[in-house]
């Protein structure tokens, strides 16, 4: 059921005739000023950040305060819990790191909100080629698993990112792969509404033809991760981050597409708001 719907149906039972469903609510003042009254705190809640990514943002790392991760010049011990690096030193000699994240709640809608500046050299040797959060635009990444965390399949070496909870995914099993290559759903989609701890393409955010793209955060979601999958070949067990030198800033935007919900100070204004949020729910519903 839509948000929209249950706000009102539970508003029927406190005001009984001013609402049987959300295209049908009465338009009376008073029932629009008690509408209002009894929005949710955070329908209002959006804000855009300004986050860094490093090319050592180990995505499979999400949420992993447990870990601890062993000195550059050291290989991580095995089985178990751990990112292959490569066997002689590195140029680079990077040690892998936790990514950053931004704080969500369950039903946010996430996009990019600025281009990103920056890049990031998936290969051996500092500098050029830099590559953005598209990756290198090559198909064919097919990463494994860790823990808790879900595999990664489609281009290689783009943003993505991951919702937890406030747990440490160390356990698994892990969630479905979900498949962004040409011959699954490609980086073109809309929107998408991942699970929790199943990693998901984001690039730079914005499809072929121009239009950003949102990600819907799950129920029980409390924080969304951003970083790199890296492997070697982009295949296989996760790694290969100690070659990866430089970074690039991306704006993301939580709920700030359509604009925030104001606060009005009249019941005249309370009204626009109430028919703003029912627009933006079924905007939400066919995108
Ligand atoms: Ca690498
Ligand atoms: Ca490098």
């Amino acid at each position: 059921m839509r948000k929209i719907d249950k706000i009102l149906k539970s508003l029927g039972a406190l005001v009984p005739g001013c609402f049987s469903n959300a295209t049908k609510f009465a338009t009376t003042g008073v029932c629009i000023l008690v509408a209002t009254m009894f929005l949710p705190a955070d329908s209002a809640r959006a804000v855009t950040l300004t986050i860094t990514v490093d090319g050592s943002d180990a995505i499979f790392l999400a949420g992993r305060t447990d870990v601890v991760i062993p000195p550059a010049a050291d290989p991580w011990p095995g089985p178990g819990t751990r990112l292959i690096r490569h066997g002689p030193p590195t140029p680079e000699e990077i040690q892998e790191t936790l990514p950053p994240f931004i704080s969500v709640t369950g039903g946010d809608i996430v996009q990019v909100a600025d281009p990103a500046v920056g890049g990031i050299s998936f290969f051996n040797g500092f500098g050029a080629p830099f590559f953005g959060p598209g990756g290198n635009g090559v198909d064919g990444s097919n990463l494994a698993p860790l823990d808790g965390i879900s595999g990664y399949i489609g281009p290689q070496g783009p943003l993505v990112g991951v919702f937890l909870d406030n747990s440490i995914p160390n356990s698994g099993p892990p969630p479905t792969t979900l498949d962004f290559s040409a011959g699954g759903m490609g980086v073109d989609f809309l929107s998408l509404a991942p699970d929790l701890a199943q990693i998901f393409y984001i690039g730079d955010g914005v499809t072929g033809s121009g239009d950003f793209q949102s990600f819907e955060a799950p129920t029980g979601a409390t924080r969304m991760f951003l970083g790199i999958p890296d492997g070697f070949g982009f295949v296989g067990l996760p790694g290969a981050y100690d070659d990866n030198d430089g970074s690039y800033r991306i704006g993301i935007g939580i709920n700030e597409a359509p604009p925030a919900i104001p606060i009005p100070a009249a019941v005249w204004l309370f009204g626009s708001a109430l028919i703003g949020l029912v627009g933006f729910s079924k905007r939400r519903k066919t995108a």
